[in-house]
């Protein structure tokens, strides 16, 4: 898959890109990512990107010349008519539905916004306008990032299997069971820090069990939403009513 991100900002893109997973994949061929600088697609000497608004009011909007011309330049480069999304707080929300549904594309520019916002007529070329949650950061940079991260994580080849098997399990709503790594037991100031003793015990059906329950109680605890739409099996169904029964089913 290949994404073209076009930003006042490249490095951050380049750098964060540059690590992890995306990094591996990016360097092993499985993605492909193009960083363009709005600023290599003005026309005037001083490479002015945004302007003041007209109508008047604080703060700048980004001028639509250059990203007009951007994405002309990555739509000629490419010969194809890839899906263009606008970070934007006005956006619909990011979700791993939304994830998936990008990631099933074989060509997707992001135009990161920035200031107070985007000349209108830019949304002329837009196919979807995209906001990482009713926060405000100060550009779409990291949105960008985010976006670009989500999407090639679900790209074949670009996580391993057992993640996939994972990501699968988030999609199907619960949140993740407790983790512990050696060692078992740690000295605290109030004791001891121990790990539960049914992950010792090398019984992995009880320990299939308690993972569960754990995953559950968590998700009824912080998350009693993702319950709305979780789609669990009988096990996890059956533990379910007896945490709602225990809990005097509130
Ligand atoms: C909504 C806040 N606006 C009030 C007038 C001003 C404003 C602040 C920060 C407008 C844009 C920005 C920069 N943010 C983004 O461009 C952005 C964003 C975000 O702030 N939160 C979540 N998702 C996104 S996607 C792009």
């Amino acid at each position: 898959m290949r994404f073209d991100v076009v930003t006042i900002f490249p490095a951050m893109i380049e750098h964060a890109l540059r690590v992890g997973v995306v990094g591996r994949a990016i360097d092993e061929g499985v993605l492909q990512v193009r960083v363009h600088d709005l600023r290599n697609f003005t026309s005037d000497r001083h490479h002015v990107v945004d302007d003041v608004p007209y109508g008047g009011g604080p703060g700048m909007v980004l001028k639509p010349e250059p990203l007009l011309k951007a994405l002309e330049a990555i739509e000629l480069e490419s010969g194809r008519r890839p899906v263009v999304i606008l970070t934007s707080p006005q956006g619909g929300r990011l979700d791993q539905e939304v994830a998936r549904r990008l990631s099933r594309l074989s060509h997707l520019v992001v135009l990161c916004g920035r200031y107070e916002g985007v000349d209108e007529r830019v949304r002329s070329r837009v196919d979807e306008e995209i906001s990482i949650g009713d926060y405000v950061v100060s550009g779409g940079e990291l949105p960008a990032l985010v976006i670009v991260d989500a999407v090639a994580r679900l790209v074949p080849g670009v996580v391993g299997d057992q993640q996939s098997v994972a990501e699968e399990s988030f999609s199907r709503g619960l949140l993740d069971f407790p983790q512990y790594t050696r060692p078992a037991a740690i000295a605290d100031s109030s004791g001891e820090l121990v790990v539960p003793d049914v992950l010792l015990s090398g019984n992995h059906r009880e320990i299939r069990r308690w993972r569960k329950r754990a995953a559950l109680l968590r998700t009824l605890d912080r998350r009693p939403d993702l319950l709305e739409t979780a789609v669990l099996d009988d096990e996890e169904q059956e533990i379910l009513r007896g945490l709602l029964a225990e809990r005097g089913d509130r």
